[in-house]
């Protein structure tokens, strides 16, 4: 900064997403700070993750740990330290009633009976763990969502399985090249980088944006086979270049690392359903709608909308748990 440089200036201004968080709280008159609290457990557990995943290869906690998960995978060390993070930064918080993570069969009513806990979070811990053995990003999904007034304190299903329309927050954290986290309240989709000289995450991507003309399409193509024609098609166009232009093909394998460089730099992102994943792979609660957010509120255009965001479209405009479906419900198309 230059001698003279005013230090309150936009530009010299150093915002953190605790400031952040704040900023918008302000959007809402009358608003008590229990949800800015509960934002920043979010923000700790974070932190506190991305130190374990920093040094996986330092301690005794790559690998698995010999057990399957509820979805009927294994689950990594660090899936299981992770979620431990999450759940204890989150049940200190008053505000909440029900925590559901990937990670557990059971959502856990946390403040059991208290008519103080009026938010649910749905979160999960590592996407994309089993990536991690071979320093590939790996990242945390998350997402809030409100008890709806009706709804028993007990009650968790009518707290969990709502529209995904209904979700007032959400975002995930990347643990890359560098460790971002990204979150929207409805109000934009911003950014924040770790800063790991000071332990906080500045923001970086205000008001993030995702071009209009994409360069990559990300999809397993080991699976094309199985997928439903019409998909196949869909590739085929972008491959060739009758969708604009000719697209390139980027897939990482952990979707929270491919939705956000789809995010940054526009392009597609599908997980068709297959012959084994018939419901698809992507878990709706946990891993969809979350990103739902993200994609609605940095404004796709109409195209990729149609053309493969229409999964999320129908999620917003209707009850998760309307065809009898729970917290592990699959998304044919994301
Ligand atoms: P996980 O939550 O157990 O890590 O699984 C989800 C991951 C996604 O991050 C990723 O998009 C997908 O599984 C990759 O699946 P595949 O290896 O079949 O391409
Ligand atoms: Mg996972």
């Amino acid at each position: 900064m230059t001698p003279n440089a005013d230090p309150t200036r936009t530009e010299h201004r150093l915002i953190t997403v605790q400031q952040h968080i704040l900023q918008e709280q302000k959007r809402f008159p009358g608003a008590s700070g229990e949800f800015s609290w509960l934002l920043s457990g979010i923000t700790l557990a974070a932190k506190m993750i991305q130190a374990k995943v920093r040094r996986a290869g330092l301690s005794d906690i790559l690998g698995t740990d010999g057990e399957t998960n509820v979805q009927g995978e294994i689950q990594q060390k660090l899936d299981v330290s992770a979620n431990e993070v999450l759940a204890h930064c989150l049940s200190v918080r008053e505000s909440i009633g029900v925590l559901a993570s990937e990670e557990n069969e059971q959502p856990i009513m946390v403040h059991n009976n208290s008519p103080a806990a009026k938010y649910a979070v749905v979160f999960d811990p590592l996407d994309g763990s089993s990536n991690i053995d071979v320093n590939v990003s790996v990242g945390t999904t998350f997402s809030i969502l409100r008890r709806p007034d009706e709804a028993h304190l007990d009650d968790h299903e009518s707290w969990l399985l709502q529209p995904g329309r209904k979700q007032i927050a959400a975002g995930y954290v990347v643990y890359g090249s560098s460790t971002i986290l990204v979150y929207s309240v409805g109000n934009g989709v911003h950014g924040f980088t770790l800063d790991p000289a000071v332990g906080a995450f500045v923001l970086s991507h205000p008001n993030m944006r995702m071009p209009d003309q994409g360069k990559y399409y990300s999809v397993n193509e080991a699976y094309c086979d199985e997928f439903p024609p019409r998909y196949g098609e869909y590739i085929d166009r972008l491959r060739h270049g009758t969708l604009g232009h000719k697209y390139g093909s980027r897939y990482i394998g952990s979707m929270v690392a491919d939705f956000h460089r789809t995010l940054l730099k526009g392009g597609v992102f599908l997980y068709p359903p297959t012959t084994d994943q018939p419901d698809g792979k992507l878990r709706l609660l946990y891993e969809a709608e979350p990103r739902c957010v993200s994609r609605r509120t940095s404004r796709w255009n109409r195209a990729r909308w149609n053309a493969s965001s229409a999964g999320c479209r129908a999620n917003q405009h209707s009850p998760t748990n309307a065809a009898g479906r729970g917290e592990s419900s699959r998304t044919r198309r994301f």
